[in-house]
């Protein structure tokens, strides 16, 4: 969203059809980008329920003063989670880049990190990991994630440590999101907003005011583009308590993670699943530390899970 304020224009009778991006969805009604005007309100049909925030449609304006969204332009991609009735919902569609973010407290769920670099591996994105609330590493930080942190670099996932509160990091996050639109994800409370409003000077984000930790609570509830200038766009999207990904197989849930790469045409069968296999590559790396113990074990953790 731009800073200008947002209302509904009045348009009269000027039926040409633009395009434009969905900055924000609320219901049937979606907030669209109008070149350097004021973002417009529109409504939607029912058929187009699956929009989302990022999507790039087709609007005009009706005789009523109104505007209308009539079509979805194709997609590059989009971020989907399965809800908990098993449906899949679309979060935020043509991303370049998840800033999968955690934080010291609430505390980092390492196999949340995991799920979001599988999405993003499907979905084709670059992926920044952003450990916030740097001033409590101290204090809440264990071995285990340390090592984890470890992990994902020796991997080449870049990992910024960030402190909203005092600014650290986050230039050189800012830094790498030119250029791209980039998706904040991550549990709730981690301070994804808080990260945000660093970029956002001009705007105030909803930020959780009352607990450093946050948790049980979700603060920002719909995602929102944000255009930061010079082609680079965030997208601000709610806190999740877990992510599940839609559709996964056992071939996606390997992919995801990259480093077993390398090794996989070299296990005995071609449709390894890297667990009771005789003669599995991927296995024998583990053994021998060339892959990360804790990454294969969430990857085993994730694999028998889906038979259950
Ligand atoms: N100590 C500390 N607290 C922080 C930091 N960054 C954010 N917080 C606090 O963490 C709480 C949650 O921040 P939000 O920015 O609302 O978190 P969010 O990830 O956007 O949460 P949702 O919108 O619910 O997904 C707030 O009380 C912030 O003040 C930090 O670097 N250090
Ligand atoms: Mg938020
Ligand atoms: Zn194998």
């Amino acid at each position: 969203m731009s800073n200008k304020d947002v209302t509904v224009s009045k348009m009269t009778g000027n039926a040409e059809k633009q395009s434009g991006r969905v900055i924000t969805r609320f219901g049937s009604e979606l907030l669209v980008s109008n070149g350097d005007q004021r973002p417009v309100r529109c409504t939607t049909k029912r058929k187009l329920d699956h929009v989302a925030c990022g999507d790039y449609v087709i609007w005009h304006a009706n005789q009523h003063g109104n505007a209308t969204v009539s079509k979805l332009l194709p997609r590059k991609n989009a971020l989907t989670r399965r809800t908990y009735r098993g449906t899949p919902k679309t979060i935020a569609a043509n991303i370049d880049q998840l800033i999968v973010t955690s934080s010291w407290l609430p505390r980092p769920i390492w196999e949340l990190v995991d799920r979001y670099l599988i999405a993003a591996h499907q979905l084709d994105t670059d992926v920044i990991i952003v450990m916030n609330k740097s001033d409590l590493e101290k204090k809440q930080a264990t071995n285990v994630d340390w090592k984890a942190l470890q992990d994902y670099r020796d991997i080449d996932y870049p990992v910024i440590a960030i402190n909203a509160n005092t600014g650290e990091g986050v230039d050189e996050l800012r830094q790498r999101m030119n250029a791209k639109t980039n998706i904040f994800v991550g549990r709730s409370g981690v301070g994804k907003s808080s990260i945000a409003q660093h970029f956002l000077p001009d705007i105030e984000l909803l930020v959780n005011k009352i607990s450093q930790s946050g948790e049980g609570q979700h603060t920002t509830t719909t995602a929102t583009l944000y255009d930061l200038g010079d082609e680079a766009y965030l997208i601000d999207s709610p806190g999740v308590r877990d992510y599940v990904l839609d559709e996964l197989t056992e071939k996606k849930l390997s992919d995801g993670y990259c480093e077993f790469a390398p090794y996989v045409h070299a296990c005995r069968f071609n449709n390894c699943t890297h667990y009771h296999e005789p003669k599995c590559a991927v296995r024998t790396a583990v053994e021998q530390g060339e892959i990360s113990e804790g990454r294969y074990q969430r990857y085993l953790s994730a694999l028998t899970s889906m038979d259950a």
